[in-house]
């Protein structure tokens, strides 16, 4: 990796102009596989920035909310087609932003493809109802308004897939934009705002505020012209977000934390459920809200499963995303190795779990410059441990033991949780009552709990979210509010049922 790097400045783009200077300074993005690598400097702003950035989209969206929503809908389709063009570079630069493997960044770049098509799509749908009236010559009808001005709060981990989940759906309902990324990943949001220039968006439908949350993120939050406010990251930040913006009485989507399980019973197909738990526990480091952080094994199947498990989790291998060859990048940053060694600790400690692979940072030879940490499998996990409850977020997985289909079940709802769940068996019976009887947003038969697709809703149940899904038709239900509109063309006062039947 490049050791002496001239630092490029990125930056902001506000009421229709790039802005490099923040009124709180600048901050820089470093490279977790080689923090020597600077990835660029970025304006950080605050809420002069937002207050500016929230007067120019809502400048724009008197205009905006007038373009036919097939014409908004073409532009996303443009964004999505550049896109693909643009895919490699913008998939190599996120690697260098936050890690993950060029084969993952590829992946999210996909993900934000499919969004771009399938939210396009909708421009020429975005379905109400008609409904027949009680009375004479009379119509009447639901329609999907857009709201006005949204912000949207984006995580690093999924640094281009999250934010068109928001952004996309929001624009081609007619919304305008107030973005604000993760500080770990701003490089590929001013590619992202750039492509939806280029696709053709009036420049002041889409506001880029870099800069930190208490500054930024709060401002927007706070500020009585956005009316919508889409939240993806710790349920611990949700909470808080959730209570300024009630106050005001925002709608408010949140996509919160995950202690997802893998159940794997006696009778399942004992290598793809390896292979299963091996891609959800250290796919993406183990940084997805959807990753398998607990593993659930039925008692006749559990110690031969675990030796495999150790067996196969010990050849993974470790390094810089940039490298094909590379299976599990660095984590993102410093503060996300330290939370992730602080769990391992509780796990010994506190909670005597049994530590059976990794545990420890890399720090020598060819990690010697960056936030890696080895896969980690904690064994003997009980429901009730810290590590067996609260979201770890990194290469941590916690095996517990159930004696039966309805034991692996209540151990796998025993969290505060409940975004994403998976079950192995061939038993079709089993699988129907798992459907059933798991309490999260997500469940998958025979695969692992990664790899949700866009035309399905995606969130989750309990300390998940707040009862909104993101993607599929589903994702409008948050950026659009409904009217109801009665047509009487009877040319006469007509007095609906409730009224000419009283008394
Ligand atoms: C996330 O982890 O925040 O289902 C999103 C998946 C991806 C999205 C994950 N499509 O794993």
């Amino acid at each position: 990796m490049a050791t002496k790097n001239k630092k490029k400045r990125f930056a902001a783009f506000i009421n229709g102009r790039w802005v490099k200077e923040g009124s709180q300074g600048t901050f820089e993005n470093i490279n977790p596989a080689d923090t020597r690598d600077v990835v660029g400097v970025f304006p950080a702003c605050g809420p002069e920035e937002v207050a500016e950035a929230v007067a120019a989209a809502k400048e724009a969206y008197e205009s905006w909310r007038l373009v036919p929503a097939p014409k908004r809908a073409e532009i996303i389709r443009n964004a999505a087609n550049l896109l693909i063009k643009h895919k490699e570079r913008i998939a190599q630069q996120m690697t260098r932003e936050m890690g993950k493997i060029l084969d993952e960044t590829r992946g999210d770049v996909q993900e934000g493809i499919d969004t771009g098509f399938y939210a396009s799509g909708e421009g020429r749908r975005l379905f109400g109802d008609t409904v027949p009236c009680e009375l004479p010559n009379k119509f009447g009808m639901s329609v999907r308004m857009p709201i006005g001005v949204c912000g949207m709060i984006t995580p690093w981990n999924f640094p281009l897939a999250i934010p068109t989940w928001k952004i996309f759906p929001a624009l081609v309902c007619g919304n305008t934009v107030v973005f604000k990324p993760a500080t770990d990943t701003p490089a590929t949001a001013v590619e992202l705002v750039e492509i939806l220039l280029e696709a053709g968006l009036p420049p002041k439908c889409i506001n880029l505020v870099t800069g930190s949350g208490s500054s930024v993120g709060n401002a927007i939050v706070d500020h009585p012209d956005v009316r919508v406010i889409s939240f993806t990251g710790s349920t611990e930040i949700g909470c808080k977000i959730n209570e300024r913006a009630g106050a005001k009485l925002k709608r408010v989507s949140l996509e919160l934390g995950g202690k997802n399980a893998q159940i794997v019973m006696d009778d399942a197909d004992m290598e793809l459920a390896l292979e299963g738990v091996l891609w959800g526990a250290f796919g993406t480091t183990g940084q997805r809200c959807t990753a398998t952080s607990r593993l659930i094994l039925h008692k006749k199947i559990h110690d031969k499963f675990v030796e495999k498990l150790i067996e196969r989790a010990k050849k993974i291998r470790i390094g810089n995303g940039l490298d094909p060859k590379t299976q599990m990048g660095p984590l993102v940053s410093k503060a996300q190795r330290e939370n992730v060694k602080r769990y391992v600790e509780i796990g010994v400690n506190e909670d005597k779990a049994e530590l059976v692979l990794g545990g420890k940072e890399l720090t020598q030879g060819p990690y010697a410059h960056g936030w890696f940490f080895e896969p980690t499998i904690f064994v003997n996990v009980k429901p009730k441990m810290r590590i067996a409850q609260e979201e770890i977020f990194g290469p941590v997985l916690a095996v517990l033991r159930a004696k039966d289909l309805d034991d692996a079940i209540r151990i796998l709802n025993d969290t505060p949780y409940g975004l994403s769940s998976s079950i192995y068996t061939r038993d079709v019976n089993a699988a129907f009552k798992a459907m059933r009887d798991i309490e999260a947003g997500i469940t998958y038969i025979n695969g692992p709990t990664i790899g949700a697709e866009v035309q399905l809703p995606f969130g989750g149940v309990k300390g998940t979210g707040n009862g909104h899904r993101e993607a599929s038709h589903t994702v409008l239900d948050i950026f659009t509010e409904w009217k109801s509109i009665y047509v009487d063309y009877s040319g006469k006062l007509q007095r609906a049922q409730i009224d000419v039947q009283a008394g």
